[in-house]
């Protein structure tokens, strides 16, 4: 062996056209078959069987992943949605997102965000002064792939996060995406609550403010959720910013390590 390989894997399961879930680890040799069957297990954890499960593996090299530390949580509770939509336009204002941003942000999450008023697969790339689109595809938006926990970090992570009464593979994951998206050249924020009907919070993350999380970004029942990346209107170049989302290995560490 001439060092440790790194690989990407990636999840995709759907019913017919329709997307039902997917994830993504990024993980040395050794665990490769186990993070392999956990993901297909999730895949088969949903209340409808999918048509199709799509597992990708990519090696990435020996080439080292970046290492970055895991972004702060702070937890806003509170079970009204509207009240929390009003606490996190005030956190993005705070961090420099304008209000037409903000405002569309909310409004593209809480209908559907694609052309076809689906979810979208990926995130919503937005100029955080005019509102203006910047992802190449609207329909599928720009998902964000090749990072995980450091190993170490992973069972940290599971024990802090359980501290707080956290322990669903949603909010690690979330996190880990989170802290990869906002080292992003060129990215002020991100907007994030899920699709799934029964999984009500979400979070506003920055480098500056970390991950904030709200328990009730939407109402318990609504299908309706997604991603939204808020781009510096100074930044030249989506191209970069989409290389680094979806080509850049990332591992993240523990901040108390
Ligand atoms: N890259 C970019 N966008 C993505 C990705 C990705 N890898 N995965 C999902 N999305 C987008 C896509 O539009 C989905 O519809 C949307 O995000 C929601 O995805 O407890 O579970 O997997 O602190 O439903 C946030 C709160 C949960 C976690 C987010 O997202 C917590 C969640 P879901
Ligand atoms: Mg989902």
């Amino acid at each position: 062996m001439n060092g440790t390989l790194y690989y990407s894997v990636r999840m995709h399961a759907s019913i017919g056209s329709k997307h039902l879930s997917g994830a993504e680890r990024l993980v040395t040799t050794t665990v490769l078959d186990r993070a392999v069957s956990e993901l297909v297990s999730r895949a088969l954890s949903k209340r409808v069987a999918p048509d199709q499960i799509t597992v990708t593996i990519d090696c990435l090299g020996a080439g080292r992943p970046r290492i970055l530390k895991s972004l702060d949580v702070t937890m806003m509770p509170g079970d009204d949605y509207r009240a929390a939509r009003i606490a996190a336009s005030k956190v993005l204002r705070e961090i420099g997102v304008s209000d037409i941003p903000i405002n569309l942000a909310l409004d593209l999450l809480s209908r559907g965000a694609a052309p076809s008023r689906q979810n979208m697969r990926g995130a919503i790339l937005m100029d955080g002064l005019t509102g203006g689109r910047l992802e190449p595809d609207q329909e599928r938006g720009v998902r964000a792939t090749r990072f995980d926990w450091t190993p170490e970090a992973d069972h940290l992570i599971r024990t802090k996060l359980a501290g707080y009464g956290l322990s669903h593979f949603r909010t690690r994951e979330a996190l880990a995406l989170a802290t990869k998206v906002v080292h992003g050249p060129g990215v002020i924020a991100e907007l994030c609550w899920s699709d799934d009907p029964d999984y009500t919070a979400g979070y506003v993350a920055s480098r500056s403010k970390g991950y904030v999380r709200f328990s009730f970004l939407k109402q318990a029942g609504n299908n309706r959720g997604g991603r939204v990346l808020f781009i510096d209107h100074q930044m030249s170049s989506i191209q970069r910013l989409v290389d680094y989302l979806q080509n850049e290995a990332v591992l993240i560490d523990c901040p108390d390590r």
